[in-house]
């Protein structure tokens, strides 16, 4: 349309196959946890959540990042974007390491901000790939990302996403060293965590090699 400053007149059409991607990807992974617990009795993922941009964050990350509307399929990689939660820092890398062995998704790009956390003080794992959405018109590959993170890192990032959405990010400079704080506080608990399990395990292994110790002696009386 002449004269038209979006080259996107129906967002609603724009975002389908995102929302298809989104609601079969969500499927998919909680079907990881669902066979997991049938196996196991445990899983690496606890729950999924998954959602497609909101027009308006699409906008203004457009505009905070300079990416062209005639460039939004390539260069806006978490239109389409799904978290997974996971109960210990060693369940994430456990996830990744399944997620790169799917051969429904194609790895474009992992970002490790678990130990390479960002100034924020931000940790998850994220992965960009390519997605296959099968529309009525043919095939159409899009670009979404997996946020893989601990409880305690998604309970930081949720509560320090809506107090910068409600002051636009600008905290002072102290508080800013506090959110810090606390997001150090919730990787120690991560780490405190995964210690007791490691020390319940070992004294789960202890106390059934005594188990198979002392029945061994008692059958050789
Ligand atoms: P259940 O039985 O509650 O586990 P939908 O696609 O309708 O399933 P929706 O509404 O699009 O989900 O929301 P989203 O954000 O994709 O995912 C929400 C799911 O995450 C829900 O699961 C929530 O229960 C689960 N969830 C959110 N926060 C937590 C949390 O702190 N702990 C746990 N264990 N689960 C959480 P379901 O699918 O509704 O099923
Ligand atoms: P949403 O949907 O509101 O979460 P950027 O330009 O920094 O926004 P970039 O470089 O494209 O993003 O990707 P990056 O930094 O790998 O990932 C960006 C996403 O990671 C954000 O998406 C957040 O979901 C999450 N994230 C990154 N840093 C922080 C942080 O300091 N705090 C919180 N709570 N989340 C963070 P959006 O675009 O904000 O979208």
């Amino acid at each position: 349309m002449i004269g038209s400053d979006s080259l996107i007149e129906n967002w609603d059409d724009f975002l389908t196959p995102y929302k298809q991607a989104v609601d079969e990807l969500k499927v998919k992974l909680r079907g990881i946890r669902a066979q997991f617990l049938k196996v196991d009795g445990r899983s690496p993922i606890e729950f999924v959540t998954g959602r497609v941009k909101p027009v308006d964050s699409i906008k203004e990350k457009m505009v905070r990042r300079h990416i062209q509307e005639d460039r939004l399929e390539e260069d806006m990689e978490d239109i389409a974007g799904l978290r997974i939660m996971c109960q210990f820092v060693e369940d994430i890398y456990q996830v990744v390491d399944l997620l790169r062995k799917r051969t429904d998704i194609n790895i474009l790009e992992e970002r490790d901000y678990v130990h390479n956390k960002k100034p924020s003080g931000y940790r998850s794992y994220h992965i960009i790939f390519e997605y296959p959405v099968q529309m009525i018109g043919g095939e159409k590959k899009i670009l979404a990302e997996i946020q893989v993170r601990t409880l305690a890192m998604n309970f930081w990032a949720t509560v320090e996403h809506s107090l910068n959405y409600k002051y636009q990010g600008e905290f002072p400079d102290q508080l800013k060293s506090r959110l810090k704080s606390a997001a150090e506080a919730a990787f120690k608990l991560d780490e405190e965590m995964s210690e007791i399990r490691d020390e319940l395990r070992e004294k789960k292994t202890v106390s059934h090699e005594d188990v198979r110790k002392t029945s061994d002696e008692n059958s050789s009386v």
